[in-house]
């Protein structure tokens, strides 16, 4: 099949629901015959980013090896989805310049704070609020909201089947030549 390479980057809060969508979309598009790779928060940094931390130095450099690595797949044809809080604004300038704007989309996963500390799935954030957990993004830590999104969904007011079909009829077309 023939498939534009691209760069699915997915920002927002912890438990804001990125995981969940980019694995959703990345098994929509594989079904439909893409090579789609996704790369999420969780499994770099056990891995290649295993020696960086959550300070804003890291972070960046953190984005900086995704981009990298992304930039190497989407050379090689492959459609590449990421699912990172990337809480700043130079980190997801930095990104879009390295795999090339024209290979960029940028999609804010919007879940307003109360919401993933409502959620908090994995006692994360009950965890940053007793201190247990330093530099925690939303508590302890920023997140600079996108200012110029491709796109934005809304996690906390629309079903994740909405957001998900939002999302596929956007990046969708992007991606066929
Ligand atoms: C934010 C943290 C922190 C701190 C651990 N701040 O919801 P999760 O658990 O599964 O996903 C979060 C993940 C964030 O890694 P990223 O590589 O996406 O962050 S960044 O782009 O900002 O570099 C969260 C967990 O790691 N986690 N400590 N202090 N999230």
């Amino acid at each position: 099949m023939q498939q534009e390479p691209r760069l699915i980057f997915l920002t927002g809060l912890s438990g804001s629901g990125k995981s969940t969508l980019a694995l959703r979309l990345e098994h929509y598009l594989f079904h439909k015959g893409f090579k789609v790779f996704l790369l999420d928060g969780d499994n770099v940094r056990h891995g290649l980013n295993k020696d960086l931390n959550f300070s804003e130095a890291d972070r960046k450099e953190n984005m900086r090896r995704v981009a990298e690595v992304a930039k190497l797949m989407l050379d090689a044809g492959v459609v590449v989805i990421s699912a990172f809080i990337a809480p700043y604004h130079e980190e997801r300038k930095l990104v879009k310049e390295i795999v090339g704007a024209r290979r960029y989309t940028e999609v804010y996963v919007n879940c307003s704070l109360g919401e993933c500390e409502r959620r908090d799935t994995k006692g994360l954030y009950a965890k940053a609020r007793q201190g247990e957990i330093k530099n925690f993004t939303g508590i302890s830590a920023p997140y600079e909201c996108p200012a110029a999104p491709d796109m934005e969904v809304q996690t906390d007011a629309e079903s994740i089947e909405q957001s998900l079909c939002r999302l596929i009829e956007n990046v969708e077309p992007q991606l066929k030549n």
